[in-house]
């Protein structure tokens, strides 16, 4: 074997943790360790998110030096990028340092530049290239990566994507570390969680959307994996919640049936969470397994309430169709999370401002609200690029002449404070007792009892942002941009 100690690790680091953030493993860098077993003597998999002595680089630093002869880290979000490329830089030098994931792909030449330590790149996928690198196969030959030689930057040829049934699914043995529900840092219930993928790609078009596409432009085509084999991992899973991290769970509404009459039969007992569309509601007989199977909340992406937007987006459905789904959907008792995209071209104030009233309208519990993202080879970017006053920074981030990021920020924060009103809360507890029951009695209790303490800490967070008064305001006097 070439190597003797491999380190697989999640950079990031949640000082100021908010639930989603830290809830959920890192399901890329899992797969692309699991799929290195065999190859190297040991694996270690690092997640810093709950490391708290080795989030200390000097210690993490005299770890590595002391035991590992190959680092493995994964780069999968824009948050922390500027954090991360310090960290790499920083680490010990002599031992290869091997980058992945969905925001390293994207940015490999930039990375390069800021990191000078980094030894390869994988773009793309990773459980077939980290084999070859352990392995020992000489990088020129070796699909799928970025590597320097000479003092240039070499990109080899992309990888063709892996049969879906031939990747194995995450060792969970792996982990150092249990996933719960923190708010604000604290600990809530005590309730573990874990992500599953039972599918990779979708088969739907909307046009701002790159799920299905990698940095690269390599597109997933809908692979599905046998339902035995999702039922045979859910039965090996110890947490209580499980999100299905599937682009849409339910693109093949023939086998999503079929996986909760295998969860029903097979007796398991867990809160599911999966991402749809809401087309799902056509799909009466579905809906009624998923309830007794144990699905708890559904993450749906509407985009926006305006026909012409919900058009220009490609989404498939209209604003009619939506309020028809919801009357159907709201007859069973899970929680529904609204996505919704703002700053769409041509969007104008007004239009963005009455996402809120949507959503309360069609009976969400949830939203989450994002400005819209182009990234590199989004089908949207053309538009974008050529509407006279439309600009999209280094980011993906799209602004305009008249609503600068500045004050799309601002219309977000409006947005969040009009439908997170207090009674929202009070609704949303009420439904947690007597329908949903997400949670037990005990957890609610528990909930209930940290309860003063997240409030405080919200406090202390708008204190510490100079944000406090505006927040007070905005929650129980008047909400305006
Ligand atoms: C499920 C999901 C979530 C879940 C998180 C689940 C989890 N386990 O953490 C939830 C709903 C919580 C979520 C939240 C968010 N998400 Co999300 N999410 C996804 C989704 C749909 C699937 C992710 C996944 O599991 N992929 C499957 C794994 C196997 O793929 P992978 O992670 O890319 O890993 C492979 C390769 O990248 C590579 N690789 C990865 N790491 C490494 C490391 C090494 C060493 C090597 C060699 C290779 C390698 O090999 C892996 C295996 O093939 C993706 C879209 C997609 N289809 O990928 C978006 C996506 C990752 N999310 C995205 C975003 C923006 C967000 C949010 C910021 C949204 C928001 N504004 O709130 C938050 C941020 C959360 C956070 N942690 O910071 C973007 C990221 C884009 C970017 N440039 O940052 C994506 C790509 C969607 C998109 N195109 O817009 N998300
Ligand atoms: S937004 Fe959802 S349904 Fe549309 S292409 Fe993306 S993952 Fe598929």
């Amino acid at each position: 074997m070439k190597y003797n100690h491999a380190l697989f690790l999640n950079p990031y680091i949640e000082s100021n943790n908010t639930s989603i953030m830290k809830l959920f493993p890192p399901t890329g860098l899992e797969y692309v360790a699991t799929s290195a077993k065999g190859l190297v003597k040991k694996i270690t998999l690092l997640d810093l998110r709950y490391e708290k002595e080795l989030s200390d680089s000097r210690k993490l630093f005299d770890f590595i030096s002391k035991e590992i002869d190959i680092v493995c880290v994964t780069i999968g979000w824009d948050r922390q990028f500027k954090e991360i490329c310090e960290l790499l830089n920083r680490m010990p030098s002599g031992i290869p340092l091997i980058v992945g994931g969905y925001k390293a792909t994207e940015m490999a030449d930039e990375l390069f530049k800021i990191c000078p330590g980094i030894t390869v790149i994988v773009r793309g996928e990773g459980e077939e290239t980290i084999k070859d690198i352990f392995n020992g196969l000489p990088l020129k030959d070796i699909p799928g990566i970025s590597y320097r030689e000479s003092g240039k930057v070499v990109h080899n040829k992309n990888r063709i994507l892996a049969d879906i049934n031939d990747i194995s699914s995450p060792d969970r043995s792996l982990r150092a570390n249990r996933y719960s529900l923190s708010v604000n840092g604290i600990a809530v219930t005590g309730l573990t969680f874990d992500s599953i993928l039972s599918a990779r790609g979708c088969p739907h078009n909307c046009k701002f959307c790159t799920f299905s596409l990698n940095p690269l432009g390599q597109r997933r085509t809908y692979t599905a994996r046998s339902v035995d084999s999702v039922i045979r991992e859910i039965e090996g899973i110890s947490a209580e919640v499980i999100l299905f991290s599937d682009d849409n769970l339910f693109a093949d509404p023939v086998r999503a049936e079929r996986i909760c009459d295998g969860i029903i039969s097979r007796g398991i007992r867990k809160r599911f969470i999966a991402q749809a569309r809401i087309e799902i509601f056509k799909h009466s007989s579905l809906l009624d397994k998923m309830v007794k199977a144990g699905f708890k909340a559904l993450l749906i992406g509407i985009e926006s309430p305006n026909d012409r937007i919900l058009a220009q987006l490609n989404k498939g459905f209209d604003s009619a169709t939506i309020r028809k789904a919801f009357k159907v959907l709201k007859r069973y008792p899970m929680f529904y999370n609204g996505y919704f995209i703002y700053g769409n071209i041509g969007e104008t104030k007004d239009e963005m401002l009455y996402i809120p009233e949507f959503a309360k309208e069609i009976g969400l519990d949830f939203i989450s609200c994002n400005k819209l993202r182009i990234e590199r080879f989004s089908p949207l970017r053309a538009i974008a690029e050529n509407t006279p006053g439309y600009h999209i920074t280094e980011k993906g981030e799209l602004y305009s002449d008249t609503y600068s990021h500045a004050s799309l920020k601002k219309i977000g924060r409006t947005i969040k404070f009009s439908f997170y009103t207090p009674a929202r809360f009070i609704g949303v507890f009420w439904k947690c007792i007597f329908s949903n029951r997400f949670l037990s009695f005990w957890e609610l209790i528990s909930l209930v009892g940290v309860m003063p303490r997240i409030i405080a800490s919200a406090i202390v967070r708008d204190l510490r942002k100079g944000r406090l008064t505006d927040s007070l305001k905005r929650t129980f006097v008047i909400n305006r941009a």
